[in-house]
């Protein structure tokens, strides 16, 4: 059994619980060479499957919440700074954002591998209104509540090869102590192929959202990283829309959706010094690491063309009659 530094015998209990738990999950090896386990239907990295299954059990929604998810490397950075910037337009102008200060990840927390995986109980009833969220957990895997929820949720997809050779690049960063991360992209390309990645299978975390965005218009939007690309002011008044905070006539005119834009780039957020520096603690990482390329169609450096047209064929057999599909080159 694990020590750990949770002050009361109830989460002692619980973490202790959890630890047996996760040891009886099937489990293959992730890109960075640790361990994914497999628990209903979905691999989860070592460092968040704890996290993940004390979310999934205790999470209470609010229907004033805003939930982002996705797939890890599927425009989540992005996300979160131009939802917390739709939200808070009011509060603070764009030149004096927390996001100049402060990384996305740490405005708009995790689920799994943050707030329930350094507390197995946060106290999150004392947050502001509305409270934002994230994560990478599959629609079907969300605690009943958000699903029962007015809460509004908000999915980004990338299309499945810029997905995967994002975080194969993401997951090689990570130094991990007596684990050897696998040496080339062909090595983990079989297991992916069967859907064993993090927070896999891709399709059934997209097909969830999907679905759900489909049958439920007014709580699920789904959005396309190709989209914002292509046209991020429309994404940006669709986004705000959804989130019943569109923007008035006066504030196109005067620019903010521009500037929001602008303050939530690519270009903008990976040259502020506070994500050039520093390190995200939760997913072990440099906060430089969620700032890479961002281009759609970069797969085509490292996939070969034989593994790309295999890998799209074996995503689209399963997204088969949803009427979802991707733009994998710009
Ligand atoms: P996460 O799930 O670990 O949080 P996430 O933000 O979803 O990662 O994905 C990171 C990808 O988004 C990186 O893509 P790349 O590896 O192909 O370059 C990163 O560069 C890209 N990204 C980060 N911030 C932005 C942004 N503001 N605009 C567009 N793309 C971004």
């Amino acid at each position: 059994m694990e020590t750990t530094t949770i002050s009361s015998n109830g989460e002692r209990e619980l973490k202790d619980e959890i630890q047996g738990l996760v040891a009886s999950f099937p489990s293959e090896k992730n890109w960075d060479g640790a361990p994914l386990y497999f628990y209903k239907g979905v691999w989860y990295p070592v460092f968040a499957i704890r996290g993940a299954l004390s979310f999934q059990q205790h999470f209470i929604a609010q229907d004033t919440d805003i939930i982002l998810a996705s797939m890890p490397k599927s425009g989540t950075t992005w996300l979160k700074a131009l939802t917390f910037s739709v939200v808070n337009r009011n509060i603070y102008s764009p030149k004096e954002s927390p996001l100049l200060t402060t990384p996305p990840h740490e405005l708009v927390r995790f689920f799994e591998m943050d707030l329930y995986s350094k507390n197995q109980l946060p106290d999150l009833k004392q947050l502001p209104s509305p409270r934002i969220f994230s994560s990478h957990s599959h629609y079907r895997t969300l605690p009943q509540s958000i699903r029962d929820s007015g809460c509004k949720i908000v999915y980004i997809c990338r299309n499945p090869l810029d997905q995967l050779v994002s975080y194969f690049h993401f997951a090689r960063k990570f130094k991990r102590e007596n684990v050897k991360p696998l040496s080339s992209i062909d090595e983990g390309f079989d297991n992916v192929c069967l859907g064993i990645q993090s927070y896999g299978p891709f399709w059934d975390s997209v097909l969830g959202y999907w679905k759900a965005s489909l049958e439920r218009p007014d709580k699920v939007l789904f959005l396309k990283y190709e989209d914002l690309k292509e046209d991020i002011t429309f994404s940006l008044k669709k986004l705000a829309e959804f989130l019943v905070l569109p923007f008035s006539e006066k504030e196109e005119k005067e620019g903010v959706i521009e500037e929001i834009s602008k303050l939530c780039s690519f270009d903008n957020l990976k040259d502020l010094e506070v994500n050039r520096t520093g390190f995200f603690e939760s997913a072990g990482a440099p906060n430089s690491t969620f700032f890479r390329k961002a281009k759609v169609g970069d797969w085509c450096n490292d996939l070969s063309p034989s593994m790309a047209e295999c890998f799209l064929k074996i995503v689209e057999e399963k997204l088969a009659g949803s009427g979802l599909s991707f733009k994998v080159s710009e």
